[in-house]
Formats: C-alpha cells, structure tokens, sequence
C-alpha cells in the first residue's frame, strides 16, 4: 500500500501558501504545503505567532482571488469556503482541522481526499479568530480572518 508517509517522503511539496497576517494581526506569519498522497493531498501547516487570546483557530481554503479586502475585512476578497462539489459546511472541499496553538506557534498535518493538490491552486488559505464548529452553516462559525495566503 502506497501510504502517507510514503508519498511524504518521496516528494516535495506541489504548492505552497505563504501565509501572512491582517493588519491588526501583523505578527502571524508561516507556511501551509500541499503534497500530492495516495489519490489526495497531505497538507503541512506551520504558522508563528498566533494570538494569545485564543488557542485554537479554523482554517480553511476559500474561493476567492486573493488576500485583499477592506478596514472591516481585510481579507473580504477570499470569499467562503471552496466548494467543488456543492456541499455543506464542514463537508465543503475547502474545510480542514484547527490550528491549536502552543503559545503562538502551530504545527499540523492532515490528509484528505477531498482534492488533489492541483485542485486548489490559485486559492486563498485563510485562518481565522475563533475554532470552527463544524456545524454552523455557512462556515461554522469561526470568527473573523485573522490571516491568509494564496497557493502557489
Ligand atoms: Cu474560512
Ligand atoms: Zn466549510
């Protein structure tokens, strides 16, 4: 069986999103990569300084151009969750597991058959304030967007 680990080790990354705070976050920096695995893709996030206020934080890709926006969201042009195949949240192509911070700093890999890593070039990642629920609808609830990159 051609596991996950597997295809970690014989590859580089396809894409990555470099991420980067909102202007009241301007701190937050760090990487998301999307390796192609088993049919799927394995997603590395690494992110420094994540606000103390909160421990855990939603991330998801949306379906939007970019990472511009306006003063009440700076990242208003991210748009909602990346959806292909027209489902509800946290069933949408774009929804991931939190971030848990450990004193800022977060690290976390998960692996999902939801897409192939080619699927969601172009797209923006974006991390938010709060933990996502899973369940609120249309986006579980997550707070405002406190940080974001496009994969390239
Ligand atoms: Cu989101
Ligand atoms: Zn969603």
């Amino acid at each position: 069986m051609f596991t996950v680990n597997r295809a970690l080790l014989l590859q580089r990354p396809c894409y990555k999103a470099i991420i980067s705070g909102s202007p009241k976050y301007d701190k937050i920096h760090g990487t998301v990569s999307f390796y192609k695995a088993c049919n799927g893709s394995l997603i590395i996030a690494e992110i420094f300084n994540l606000p103390s206020d909160n421990g855990i934080f939603a991330m998801h890709i949306h379906n939007g151009t970019d990472c511009c926006g306006n003063e009440n969201d700076p990242f208003a042009d991210a748009g909602s969750h990346l959806d292909l195949l027209n489902n509800q949240h946290p069933f949408h192509t774009g929804d991931l597991p939190a971030l848990f911070s450990n004193n800022g700093y977060a690290w976390m890999a998960v692996y999902t058959n939801r897409f192939q890593p080619m699927q969601v070039k172009g797209y923006p990642v974006i991390i938010h304030s709060a933990p996502d629920d899973f369940h609120t609808q249309p986006s579980g609830n997550s707070g405002e967007k406190i940080a974001c990159g496009i994969i390239k």
